[in-house]
């Protein structure tokens, strides 16, 4: 008995868990949501068609990348982990945590973009990748519909996440701006925090796998522009260190002495993804307001496996973005990654907290660490709802 995996290779969410389980040299079959056990078991048992899903060897089912790697972080699975992912210092975890964050949501912009505004390039590409979803032994027309399905919802989702024809351009020059600095610092640190990848590696190894490196379109920018991305991409997906031009005993930067280089890549998310996560806290907040009776444990819709605050106008948010206005979904499941940066930090003492919070300001993004939801995001039976009340 092995763990197995429920994802595909185009699927973002699949690439974290998936970078996290190969770097940890984890022994798992990666199979397809198309495959009759997922439709029949596990489907119903986590409440939607979702990715990356997990069987552990005892029947366990698990739901989402970051509950994977915790199992085998924190939970039963730690033993069979090579190494932790969780810095020990406070600063270089929530620096950490931050671009966890960053990366499985606020880089979703360029990775839509470049995935389905580039058609001459992907879509065969993408036809033949998204047909996998509809599992082996499938017949072509099965395969064309699971191709048609997903290609209509993604195409909408992208534009939920911010992708128009107004958007496109400043999103192209912004990712050639996160390419830059990321390559930048890449010269000195095979990965985000120095020697060894930690949760921000597969944060942001998310978007920057399936969509941003596997993808026609993007693989060609990346290799041209950026080409040691592209070799921390593969390497946050091999097994072995493919580490030729680093001399590293693995161990992490120093906390006190934080590269400018990683300062410049977290300026970079403050000036992305700020506004947008400080607009999405505000919108949630009025609709907290406006459901004072909601119970705890509940998220209110009346499809609870919906993803966004609410379906509408009233779940989304209008922000200040590259000099345009942009309104996007607001995900509960962002609230949720960041409380993990706020719980962590919270724990720590408090010379810790101090410092840290000196170094999100050097980098203009201390407002991270005080946006607060007025509930908890909680997740129970896989799916995201609120906790009981916190404050006001
Ligand atoms: N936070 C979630 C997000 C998972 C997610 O959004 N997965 C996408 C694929 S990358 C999915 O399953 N979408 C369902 C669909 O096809 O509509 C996780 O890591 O589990």
């Amino acid at each position: 008995m092995t763990y197995t995996l429920y994802g595909a290779p185009v699927s973002l969410y699949t690439g974290k868990a998936r970078s996290y389980l190969r770097r940890q040299g984890i022994e798992f079959r990666e199979v397809s949501p198309g495959e009759k056990h997922y439709l029949s078991a596990i489907m119903p048992a986590v409440g939607r068609f979702i990715m990356p899903c997990m069987e552990t060897p005892d029947g366990e089912i698990i739901q989402d990348g970051a509950d994977i790697i915790d199992h085998f972080e924190k939970g039963p699975g730690q033993e069979l982990r090579s190494f932790g992912i969780y810095p020990n210092s406070p600063t270089l975890l929530a620096i950490s945590h931050v671009f966890e964050l960053f990366g499985g949501e606020g880089l979703l912009r360029p990775a839509m973009h470049y995935r389905w505004n580039f058609d001459e390039q992907n879509e065969a590409f993408l036809a033949a990748e998204m047909t996998l979803l509809a599992g082996p032994n499938s017949d072509d027309e099965t395969a064309a519909r699971y191709f048609e399905n997903a290609q209509r919802r993604m195409r909408r989702a992208a534009s939920n996440f911010g992708v128009t024809p107004e958007s496109g351009p400043l999103i192209e020059a912004s990712f050639e701006e996160w390419l830059d600095l990321f390559d930048a610092h890449l010269r000195d640190y095979p990965y985000l925090l120095g020697g060894h990848a930690t949760i921000g590696d597969f944060g942001l190894i998310a978007a920057m796998w399936a969509h941003l490196f596997r993808d026609p379109a993007p693989t060609h920018l990346i290799k041209m522009r950026a080409p040691r991305v592209g070799r921390w991409v593969e390497r946050m997906t091999t097994s072995e260190p493919y580490l030729h031009e680093y001399v590293t005993d693995g161990s992490l930067i120093d906390d006190t002495t934080i590269p400018e280089t990683l300062v410049a890549m977290m300026r970079f998310v403050g000036e992305e993804y700020l506004a947008e996560i400080t607009a999405h806290v505000d919108r949630a907040n009025e609709w907290l307001e406006d459901h004072p009776d909601l119970e705890a444990g509940t998220n209110g819709l009346d499809d609870p496996a919906f993803r966004a605050l609410d379906r509408g106008e009233g779940g989304r948010a209008t922000f200040a973005w590259r000099g345009i206005e942009l309104t996007t979904g607001v995900m509960p499941y962002r609230f949720w990654l960041m409380q993990k940066l706020h719980d962590d930090l919270a724990s720590a003492g408090a010379v810790a907290q101090a410092h840290t919070r000196e170094v999100f300001a050097a980098a203009g993004i201390e407002s991270l660490l005080d946006l607060r939801t007025r509930r908890r995001v909680e997740r129970t039976g896989h799916l995201e709802v609120w906790g009981p009340m916190t404050t006001g």
